[in-house]
């Protein structure tokens, strides 16, 4: 029986302190009927608990750690910035370097803005896109996830899902109003909305590859049905790339798919696990933000010197180690172990991987839209979740969020992986 003592101890005094216990919903385990682990430390693909326990990661602190925990050249590029001035709010080479990387690996990006997280990416995206079209009203899809943004928060995925409610307190219903909800994957909706609403629609923001409803992949020619919709109507199209920019490819869904959004989050790798968000795209979109423009936007700790070069040096060992090219390689291994083990208890689970990317939904068949997602056996997963934990392998602690592999995760990490799945597979099925 594994320990984890501490962290209940620690558990029950953080909930005196702290709303759950937790700073962000998704971490306090509800979805797996369970307690939280404390974390001690992390370092490459491995995390050790309060208690001592090791375990692999396969969780990445939601997606930022592409290199693994704590490399070497992002805990040196901190430190030596430090040295030079921990903020400034005052404008430095830093962030010049980094908006031209970003600029650099996404082309539909002529100008960006850093920001302090996803949520202020998204949430300024969209008020860019309103203040540029002149237009009110924004379309996003069921289990699309874009951070806890009060027009956004409706029908969302993530955290907001896991916890049943999709939609939150505390968002007026006339901001509401002004958020059209449609299922993924379905044109004839989107069609449908443009023509009764069309002249009002000031843009589509989606996640082009939905992580936050498990891994969903757009239908052949969906994105592109999206990019000339809105093209069509004079809309801007937004995709939301702060889980998978940087992540899935150099370029992103973007880079894969061959799609040019009008405005792209960003977040998570580019702060090599510091708080940092980012929004982009056309040069003359973005000249429409203060200080040339109306659309007002700031950020005290934005472009921090700190976050820029944890991001930097994050974003600069990805390129030198041909990244990339080499998580495809160690997510191919690992996706082999998966369906090794599947077949050898003879369950067909529904298995979706995009580079270091994947989610093994507890379902059969094809899942195009968080309502098939829904049709999850949750209770398998969970019986799957501790298997693992047990067994020493700490996934995602929901059905509706996506794991992440990390450059350091070795071939003997995707031995234990494949005994700790079987180990899950056991418990949730016998
Ligand atoms: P943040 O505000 O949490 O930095 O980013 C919000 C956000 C925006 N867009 C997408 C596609 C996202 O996935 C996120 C945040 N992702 C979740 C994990 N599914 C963060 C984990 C959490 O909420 O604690």
């Amino acid at each position: 029986m594994i320990d984890r003592s501490l962290s209940n101890k620690l558990f029950r005094r953080a909930k005196e302190l702290i709303p759950g216990g937790v700073n962000s919903p998704v971490r306090a385990f509800r979805s797996v009927d369970g307690e939280p682990f404390f974390v001690r430390r992390a370092r490459g693909s491995k995390i050790w608990d309060v208690d001592g326990n090791e375990m692999i990661d396969y969780v990445g602190t939601w997606g930022p750690a592409i290199l693994g925990h704590a490399p070497s050249c992002v805990v040196d590029a901190v430190t030596r910035a430090a040295k030079e001035g921990v903020s400034f709010g005052i404008p430095n080479p830093h962030e010049i370097e980094i908006a031209q990387m970003i600029c650099d690996f996404v082309p539909s990006v002529e100008k960006v803005r850093m920001v302090n997280s996803g949520t202020e990416a998204t949430m300024t995206a969209i008020r860019l896109a309103r203040g540029f079209t002149g237009r009110d009203k924004i379309i996003k899809f069921e289990g699309c996830y874009h951070g806890h943004v009060d027009s956004l928060l409706v029908a969302a995925g993530s955290g907001a899902l896991t916890l049943g409610q999709p939609d939150s307190a505390g968002v007026p219903a006339e901001f509401a109003a002004l958020t059209t909800i449609l299922p993924y994957n379905q044109p004839e909706a989107v069609e449908k909305a443009f023509e009764e609403d069309g002249e009002n629609i000031a843009a589509i923001i989606l996640e082009p590859y939905p992580a936050n409803a498990g891994l969903v992949f757009p239908k052949e020619g969906y994105l592109q049905f999206l990019r000339d919709i809105t093209e069509k109507y004079g809309a801007l199209l937004i995709f939301d790339e702060v889980m998978t920019g940087f992540r899935v490819a150099r370029g992103g869904v973007q880079e894969l798919e061959g799609i040019t959004p009008d405005l792209t989050a960003m977040g998570k790798v580019i702060g090599g696990g510091l708080p940092v968000g980012a929004f982009g795209g056309r040069a003359d979109i973005m000249d429409y933000l203060a200080p040339v423009g109306p659309v007002y936007q700031a950020g005290t700790l934005s472009g921090n010197p700190l976050a820029m070069s944890a991001g930097l040096a994050q974003l600069r060992e990805m390129e030198a180690q041909k990244g990339w090219e080499r998580l495809e390689t160690i997510g191919q291994s690992m996706e082999a172990g998966v369906r090794e083990c599947l077949n050898k208890i003879g369950k067909n689970l529904t298995f979706h991987r995009v580079g270091s990317m994947f989610c093994l939904f507890f379902m059969e068949g094809e899942i195009w839209n968080v309502d098939d997602v829904k049709r999850c056996d949750f209770d398998a997963f969970t019986k799957f979740f501790w298997g693992a934990l047990d067994a020493g392998v700490y996934f995602a602690p929901s059905q509706y969020e996506a794991g992440f592999i990390s450059l350091a995760h070795t071939a003997d990490d995707m031995e234990k992986t494949v005994t700790a799945t079987a180990a899950g597979l056991k418990a949730a099925f016998g």
